[in-house]
């Protein structure tokens, strides 16, 4: 039974990934981040007591800021792949808390690099390692990106993934690592984190047709983005790693839509006029914003034999559906008397 160790298994990504990789066979290993609330909530369905013998998603301990449970978790994991997924990802909050996204994006990534160098020397053995690469790294460049555009990153974390990225060419390099750089742009789901622009708007949206919520503020509309479904984009992580040469692919739709038509799409699945309740309010805003972000992915088409499933139309109404009904979910404990969390969260 092949074994994947997942670094962010509890992320929207990490979530899709195990899935997958448990219905392809897999024994698959966490990293688990210590936090006073349970935080397993994406992979909750997936999960069997570890004393059930057909268990087979396992949970460790550790975090990326932390080399020696990196080193350990290897160690008793043995794993034949390693997804990097772990990442502070938020683009915004990389302004407020720069220092310590390159903690985990860049040095973290570094921490896992030196621990399985380690691990292969000390040990004999051998694994390929997935990097959660962004097209955030490309940010100023112009579209359409590929794999030769320039990065021209645009925030701490874009600057942290293109630190990421290169240390995982250079132990490529010298010293012969399976180490593969997937350049992923933006990909969205129901299990997407509420603060990232896409289900903030569903949320909002399902929240507005419940009564639960009357006003969603957003920064800038005009920012385009090339939006493809979570689900279709973990395939491709594993395809890369199912490679015999470690290798750079971008994943893309090759369409791009504007916060703007996000809106639109939305509020058109549950026929709701957007203008009467969306504010913009500047402390959305970023510093320095990414404006449009178009990919081509036609070497991991040809390469890895990849192309999404999921259209845009549908992602949207996919995510609308499910928060249309969260949303009724809570307006039934309102209802009841309960009081549900409306997770207003400062500059994101
Ligand atoms: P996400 O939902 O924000 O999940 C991030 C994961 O990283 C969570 O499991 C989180 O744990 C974990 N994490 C955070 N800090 C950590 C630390 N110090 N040590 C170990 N784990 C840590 O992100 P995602 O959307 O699934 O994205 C997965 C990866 O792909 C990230 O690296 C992201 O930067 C990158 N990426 C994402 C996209 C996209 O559009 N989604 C596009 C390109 C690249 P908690 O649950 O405990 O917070
Ligand atoms: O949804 P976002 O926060 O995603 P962003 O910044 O593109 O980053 C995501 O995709 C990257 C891949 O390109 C990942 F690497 C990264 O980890 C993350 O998953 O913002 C999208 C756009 C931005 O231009 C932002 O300025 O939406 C704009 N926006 C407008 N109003 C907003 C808001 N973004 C957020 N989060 N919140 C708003 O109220």
């Amino acid at each position: 039974m092949p074994k994947a160790l997942i670094s962010g298994i509890t992320g929207q990504d990490g979530s899709y990934l195990s899935a997958f990789l448990l219905d392809k066979g897999y024994q698959v290993h966490g990293l688990l981040r210590r936090a006073s609330t349970l935080n397993t909530d994406r992979i909750d369905h997936l999960y069997k007591d570890p004393h059930d013998p057909a268990a087979r998603l396992f949970l460790h301990y550790g975090d990326l800021t932390d080399g020696s449970s990196l080193s350990r978790i290897l160690r008793k994991v043995e794993p034949d792949e390693i997804y990097n997924l772990g990442a502070q990802s938020h683009v915004r909050v990389s302004f407020e808390q720069a220092e310590y996204t390159a903690d985990v994006v860049a040095t973290g990534t570094l921490r896992l690099l030196e621990s399985v160098r380690d691990y292969q020397v000390t040990t004999g053995k051998r694994c390929k390692i997935y990097q959660a690469g962004s097209s955030e790294m490309f940010g100023a460049a112009n579209p359409p990106q590929n794999e030769s555009t320039e990065f021209y990153p645009r925030s701490p974390y874009a600057v942290s993934k293109v630190a990421a990225h290169w240390y995982c060419k250079n132990y490529r390099e010298a010293y012969g690592m399976f180490v593969t750089n997937g350049i992923l742009f933006n990909h969205e789901s129901p299990m997407r984190g509420e603060t990232f622009v896409t289900r903030k708007i569903t949320r909002a949206l399902g929240r507005i047709k419940a009564g639960l919520q009357d006003t969603l503020f957003l920064g800038n509309l005009d920012a385009k983005r090339d939006w493809g479904f979570a689900g279709d984009y973990v395939e491709a992580m594993w395809m890369m790693l199912q490679k015999n040469k470690p290798d750079d692919y971008v994943v893309a739709t090759g369409e791009a839509y504007s916060v703007r038509d996000f809106l639109d799409e939305a509020s058109g699945v549950i026929g709701l006029d957007w203008s009467k309740h969306v504010k913009i309010d500047p402390r959305y805003f970023r510093p320095t914003e990414v404006d449009f972000l178009l990919g081509d992915s036609s070497k991991a088409r040809k390469a890895l034999g990849w192309k999404p499933r999921v259209s845009f139309k549908e992602l949207v109404r996919m995510m609308v559906e499910h928060d249309v009904e969260l949303a009724r979910q809570e307006r039934t404990l309102v209802t009841a008397g309960h009081s549900v969390a409306l997770r207003g969260v400062a500059n994101a």
